[in-house]
């Protein structure tokens, strides 16, 4: 007989998650994945100014802070034919490198590492050992023996207080925690200096666009002004300090992040075979070095692979989404086990139970807040390793050259990456490229700054009455956590649909009326779980693909009070 565990609400992720796993001589036999909470973002849009619904968007979520913003205002400038000039889309770029760097890093330290960093064994470490492990991976120069015993002091005064405070209710000392001591002491040092970097490199929003979270964005443009010499505009102090902060995070990505996940990964090669779920993989890709209309011109590829083919990259074609509700709280006009696209897309809540206080959900039925996504037909998974397997098989050399680079660092063949490992390194290469990529944006917007080009707003479509009386178009871009898309009806000036298909909406999503399972589900399914009291492998997993839950359902939780809580940290 099957045990099915419930783990809710799964923590260190933004948003209200569920897993329930049937488990069965050891192993996760059949996987259900639930969004527990709703907030009717894309009802709330209905009627307004498509002008303001970046603003509005961006607010799904505090983790991915910019990347809606992005989707929005692409939909309204597609749907109303609006070009932006070249220098805005580089500060775009720009902003996008940041919230990469950023999100990745405090994903793998603050969110995922201690799945694989046990802090209560750090305390037992030799300093010394760590110290010297600590400089044959990397230059970083704080890595002196005096340093780790003065990290290892501040842990054992947290632990000797009884007051953990973040590191309380995990599962220290589980069997599946395989690092030495010593490798242990370095996760909890680099965990706490990457808290103190990741405020840093924000600071990019904020020159950009005025904050963070949820810097300021426009349609046909950016709001900054560049003048070099202007005191209130982005002059060259300001252009310094973004550089500088460039800098700074290329200096950790490859001294810190990059050098750590290589130091773990050798001890965890079994995850190399578990938890790779779906077979397609999708990216929109983004970046543009020519303007958003040419896909060609991305720095990350657009294309799908399926099946695990690594000879070929499909075309992505737009009209070839749709969403499912068949097990969704929702309802379409049109009969609940036919997709729709987007574009037709309805948002009309409809929860069927079961009743608070409840012990499982009715998995049999419609059981989660997320909708479930599909491209002719076939579930995607998205994030980080789509988009390196779209870059590799395109042939883009900056992609073969990081992942051939690691899996000979690491000894093994390419297949690895389709698992939780392969997910999480993946994620950590990108930043690699994100960051170098950065300097091409930041030297070129420099460059046209010199030749006079620092237009940053296109005010042609500007005035409402210069619209067509309906209009309808697309925002593509990659999220940190994968392809994310807004699609807006236009109808008299006023937003008349809008629909967010993001993606953990993909990853995280309950079955389709076939029955075939999205990507979280699907990597659950044949993963070993020691101890069903502590299900650490199932956190794993689902960590590796960062969920955000407050993205995937974009709608506020009055059924899911009740909660069957785990312990899980
Ligand atoms: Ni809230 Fe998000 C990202 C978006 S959801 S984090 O990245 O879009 O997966
Ligand atoms: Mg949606």
């Amino acid at each position: 007989m099957a045990n099915r565990i419930v783990v809710d609400p799964v923590t260190r992720i933004e948003g209200h998650l569920r897993i329930e796993a049937e488990v069965k001589d050891g192993k996760i036999v059949e996987a259900y994945s639930s969004g527990t909470m709703v907030r009717g973002l894309e009802i709330i849009l209905k009627g307004r100014d498509p002008r303001d619904a970046w603003a509005i968007t961006e607010r799904v979520c505090g983790v991915c802070t910019t990347v809606h913003a992005l989707a929005s205002i692409r939909a309204v400038e597609d749907a109303l034919k609006i070009k932006i000039p070249p220098s805005a889309e580089l500060v775009r770029n720009l902003m996008f490198c940041a919230q990469y760097m950023q999100d990745h890093v405090v994903h793998f330290y603050h969110l995922h590492a201690l799945d694989w960093v046990d802090v209560v064994s750090a305390l037992s470490a030799n300093p010394a050992e760590t110290s010297k492990i600590a400089r044959s991976i990397s230059p970083w120069p704080k890595s002196s023996p005096k340093y780790f015993g003065a990290i290892q002091d501040r842990v054992k005064k947290f632990v000797a207080s009884g007051q953990l405070g973040i590191f309380s209710n995990a599962y220290w000392g589980h069997p599946a925690y395989k690092l030495p001591p010593e490798i242990n002491l370095l996760g909890v040092a680099h965990y706490l200096e990457a808290l103190e970097w990741q405020k840093e490199i924000v600071k990019i929003h904020a020159i950009f666009g005025g904050k963070n979270p949820h810097p300021n964005y426009v349609v046909g443009g950016m709001p900054c002004s560049i003048n070099i010499e202007e005191v209130n505009s982005i002059n060259i102090e300001r252009l310094s300090h973004v550089k500088s902060l460039l800098q700074e995070a290329k200096t950790f990505v490859e001294q810190v992040y990059i050098p750590d996940v290589l130091a773990v990964a050798p001890y965890y090669t079994d995850w190399a075979a578990i938890g790779g779920g779906l077979s397609n993989y999708l990216s929109f890709g983004d970046l543009p070095t020519n303007g958003y209309n040419d896909p060609l011109s991305f720095k990350f590829p657009r294309g799908i692979i399926l099946d695990r083919n690594l000879n070929e990259v499909v075309e992505f074609d737009v009209n070839k989404v749709e969403e499912y509700i068949a097990r969704s709280w929702y309802t379409y006009g049109t009969g609940d086990n036919k997709g729709k696209h987007p574009w037709e897309g309805e948002t009309n809540l409809n929860y069927t139970g079961p009743q608070p206080p409840y012990e499982f959900l009715n998995v049999e039925g419609k059981y989660s807040w997320l909708k479930t996504p599909r491209w002719d037909g076939k579930p995607m998974e998205v994030g980080p390793l789509a988009r390196m397997l779209v870059g590799y098989v395109s042939g883009r050399e900056e992609f073969q050259e990081v992942v051939n680079g690691a899996l000979a660092k690491l000894n093994v063949p390419a297949t690895v990456l389709f698992s939780t490992l392969g997910r999480t390194a993946a994620r950590a290469l990108e930043t690699q490229l994100v960051s170098n990529w950065s300097f091409e944006f930041f030297d070129q917007l420099m460059a046209n700054i010199k030749n006079g080009e620092t237009r940053m707003f296109n005010n042609e479509k500007w005035d409402p009455t210069t619209w067509p009386a309906t209009a309808k178009g697309v925002g593509l871009t990659e999220a940190p956590r994968g392809a994310l898309s807004h699609y807006i009806n236009i109808k008299n000036q006023r937003i008349d649909n809008y629909q967010l298909v993001v993606p953990s909406t993909w990853n995280a999503s309950p079955k389709d009326p076939q029955g075939q399972r999205s990507a979280y589900e699907e990597a659950l399914v044949g993963t070993p779980v020691a101890n069903i009291e502590q299900p650490l492998e199932i956190i794993r997993t689902i960590h590796s693909f960062d969920p955000c839950l407050a993205c995937a359902v974009h709608l506020y939780d009055e059924n899911g009070s009740y909660v069957h809580q785990l312990n899980t940290f």
